[in-house]
């Protein structure tokens, strides 16, 4: 009987092992002969790259004519986003379109909002040079529905770009493909006049491209948005060439996966499911739950302060997120490897509201105390627990524990496996040590002061040189 047994799970397990063979066969020969599809298997490792993996936490801005009516037109609140106000029935195109001699934000003031950044904690900014409406907030020479021809008559991004980058803040310049106001633009192309017209837009869109990434050398990156539509997705060719065009006027550049698709249609991850860019930009308003989720690519998250609202909304309606919010949801996107975005809409005039003010002086107050589990961290390859969130930092031993939820037991489980050894903890603010209990070969239990916080805390903790939980990390890259 014991025999039968055996021999049952022996052949179970040929079995098995011949038919994960036959699956992977089938994979490799699953692989397609792509002409566009990804450039690079695996993660970029130069200096540009790793610092923008080690930024932790961005501000995202958007700004543009939407601004001015604010999601109102007429007395009626749009329903939608108010950057998308121009898609709304109610208002003939012609009609937004002349918001541009209304454009004069007299209270612009680019030093302020590059403050308000840096007193968050933001280590970059992607700013919209150019949204879905086709307004350029730099005088392009491609266009006249730019800044030139409003009130204001000056560049917005030059001064962007200058008071960010001396604050010490990175810019990556947000580009919309989809342009409502180009007269070559088209949702798809089904006829030859379509087809005249969309090889027009094409061009516009690489001057203006090329053109960005002359005017402002410093840039880092481009964030490309309003690459959905059947017009653009059928452009393999066209959107490759010019990938590797800017990429070799700007060596370094960072594009996410949004840009282009491959010959079959593919965004965002190709027909072999590699990655189309240098980072994953599908997390918009929302996170990973798992490390698995994002497949061992860069990504970054994009995040907004009421439920869908990107430019300036006088009404905010609906959930309006707090600040321990979205320093939670910083915390998360840093302990599965991306970095936190969130964005900010200003005013018509230039100012930025007093709600968005106040968010980012709280997380800034957090994050001068607690910065060192955010920046320069990854995933740490330990078992999530439900106090909160693992970061690791990407140079030191240091293992970070961002606690949230603290259990009426005051102790706090870490299940480090057998290879994590942990020589102290203590907490970040005031570095009061704590005593870690050994409970068994995998866990500990950190004992913490119940003080009754009202903010989420960093506990440190120390862990052997070579040890921590780098092994487990390389599981999932
Ligand atoms: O349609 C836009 C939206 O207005 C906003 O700019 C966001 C930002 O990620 N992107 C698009 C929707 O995916």
């Amino acid at each position: 009987m014991k025999n039968r047994k055996l021999f049952l799970i022996l052949i179970s397990a040929i079995l098995c092992s011949q038919f994960c063979q036959a699956q992977q066969v089938e994979h490799q020969q699953a692989a397609i002969s792509l002409k566009h599809g990804a450039h690079r298997i695996g993660k970029r490792t130069d200096e540009v790259m790793q610092k923008w993996r080690g930024y932790g936490l961005g501000q995202f801005i958007h700004w543009g004519l939407y601004a001015i009516p604010g999601g109102e037109w007429n007395g009626k609140q749009y329903d939608g986003a108010a950057e998308w106000i121009r898609s709304w029935n109610g208002i003939p195109k012609s009609t937004y379109d002349s918001l541009i001699y209304k454009f004069n934000p007299v209270n612009f003031n680019p030093e302020e909002w590059a403050g308000i950044a840096k007193n968050m904690g933001a280590k970059y900014v992607t700013i919209t040079t150019k949204h879905h409406d086709g307004f350029c907030l730099w005088p392009s020479k491609y266009t006249s529905y730019t800044v030139a021809k409003s009130p204001w008559k000056k560049d917005v991004i030059g001064p962007l770009v200058d008071a960010y980058n001396k604050a010490g803040i990175d810019v990556i310049l947000y580009f919309s493909i989809m342009d409502w106001n180009h007269p070559g633009w088209r949702y798809d192309i089904k006829t030859k006049s379509d087809s005249i017209a969309f090889e027009g837009f094409k061009k516009f869109t690489r001057n203006q491209l090329i053109e960005l990434l002359t005017r402002y050398p410093t840039a880092k990156g481009l964030w490309f948005d309003g690459t959905w539509d059947k017009s653009w997705v059928k452009q393999a060719e066209f959107a490759d060439e010019l990938e590797t065009e800017m990429r070799k006027l700007r060596p370094g550049l960072i594009i996410g996966s949004r840009f282009r698709a491959d010959e079959f249609g593919k965004r965002h991850f190709d027909s072999n499911h590699m990655l189309m860019g240098d980072y994953e930009q599908g997390w918009e308003r929302k996170l990973p739950n798992k490390i698995e989720d994002v497949h061992g690519n860069d990504w970054d998250c994009v995040m907004t302060v009421p439920e869908n609202q990107w430019g300036y909304n006088k009404a905010w309606k609906g959930h309006i997120k707090t600040s321990n919010e979205l320093i939670e949801m910083t915390a998360k996107a840093v302990s599965l490897g991306g970095n936190f975005v969130l964005n900010f809409g200003p005013k018509g005039d230039g100012s930025i509201r007093e709600e968005e003010k106040k968010l980012a002086a709280e997380i800034g107050d957090w994050m001068k105390v607690n910065n060192e589990a955010i920046y320069n961290c990854e995933y740490a390859g330990l078992e999530k627990q439900d106090w909160g969130y693992f970061t690791k930092s990407r140079n030191t031993n240091k293992v970070y524990m961002i606690v949230f939820n603290v259990p009426v037991s005051g102790s706090l489980l870490v299940k480090q496996g057998g290879h994590m050894g942990i020589t102290q903890g203590y907490l970040l603010e005031g570095k009061k040590q704590l005593s870690i209990e050994k409970i068994d070969g995998s866990t500990s239990a950190i004992h913490i002061p119940t003080v009754g916080q009202k903010q989420p805390f960093v506990i440190v903790l120390e862990t052997e040189k070579g040890s921590g939980a780098k092994e487990d990390i390389n599981k999932h890259i």
